[in-house]
């Protein structure tokens, strides 16, 4: 995980070229306590470094409050989008853009560890775009978001999708303030990954099973991918389409606008 890792220590993240200048988090020593129970044993071990683990995530999580109310209180929607590398997030977001652009003004927040590509793409779809690059970091963080809005200046009922780097493990902790969370499965990946990654799709409102227009070449079972999802998430709202062919868009549209509709009015 992160802070293990040392991903979330990073000091090179940019934004738009620039290098983002960003809070520090301190350690502050807490006390683990393990426990060995047995007939004739019991000790304890602390403190363990588990401690900086627990103050990034309070700290980001704060931040990711006040991301939510300043956005709700600007009236712009805001959707996280995640997956594993490659899912087919970008590719959704342009024919999204395409497809909505008329009616609502869509902006999109990049997030990779390096290049502007996608950024690139969704500027030539039509919608403004700000590119994150973590540098050595897996996912973006609260902070990172506010500085993107600040850029992109997102006007009144602005639809704002967010996508966070491709991997399915670290950006499951890190709340940036979005009001839904999308998690995109590509059928390329295999139908087990909700039970492999539980946590990215306990934590998610919709699953979009993408590349829906590769099934007749794979041998991927969509009823177990679905039993898996619903099993790590009950209430997960479960959509089949194609980025490529379009399929299942009309229903992800109504989900969107459903969803909008739902947000509370500031
Ligand atoms: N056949 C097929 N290919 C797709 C579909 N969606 C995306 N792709 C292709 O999959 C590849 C990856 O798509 P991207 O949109 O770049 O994926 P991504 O999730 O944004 O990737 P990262 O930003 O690198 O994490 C591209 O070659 C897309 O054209 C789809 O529905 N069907
Ligand atoms: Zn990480
Ligand atoms: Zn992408």
């Amino acid at each position: 995980m992160c802070t293990v890792c040392g991903c979330s220590d990073n000091t090179q993240t940019q934004i738009d070229g620039n290098t983002l200048f960003r809070y520090q988090a301190q350690a502050l020593p807490i006390k683990l306590k393990q426990q060995h129970h047995s007939a004739d044993h019991y000790h304890e071990h602390s403190p363990e470094k588990i401690s900086l683990e627990h103050d990034l995530l309070a700290k980001n999580d704060g931040l990711a409050k006040h991301n939510r109310q300043n956005l709700i209180q600007r009236g712009v929607f805001t959707l996280n989008l995640l997956s594993s590398p490659g899912a087919g997030k970008t590719r959704i977001l342009e024919r999204t853009i395409a497809d909505l652009g008329s009616r609502f003004c869509c902006q999109v927040i990049e997030g990779d560890q390096a290049t502007e590509q996608d950024a690139n793409r969704i500027r030539k779809a039509g919608a403004a775009a700000v590119q994150i690059n973590t540098g050595n970091g897996c996912h973006l963080e609260a902070d990172m978001l506010a500085s993107a809005v600040d850029i992109l200046k997102p006007p009144q009922g602005a639809l704002l999708f967010v996508e966070n780097v491709g991997n399915l493990v670290c950006p499951a902790l890190f709340d940036l303030g979005e009001h839904r969370r999308v998690v995109i499965l590509s059928i390329t990946e295999g139908e087990d990954k909700p039970i492999k990654y539980p946590y990215i799709f306990h934590g998610a409102d919709l699953l979009l099973i993408n590349k829906m227009d590769l099934l007749p070449h794979l041998e991927f079972d969509l009823d177990a991918c679905i039993n898996y999802a619903k099993t790590v998430n009950p209430s997960l709202t479960i959509l089949c389409i194609s980025a490529q062919s379009g399929e299942g868009f009309a229903a992800w549209y109504q989900w969107l606008a459903a969803e909008l509709k739902s947000l509370p009015k500031q």
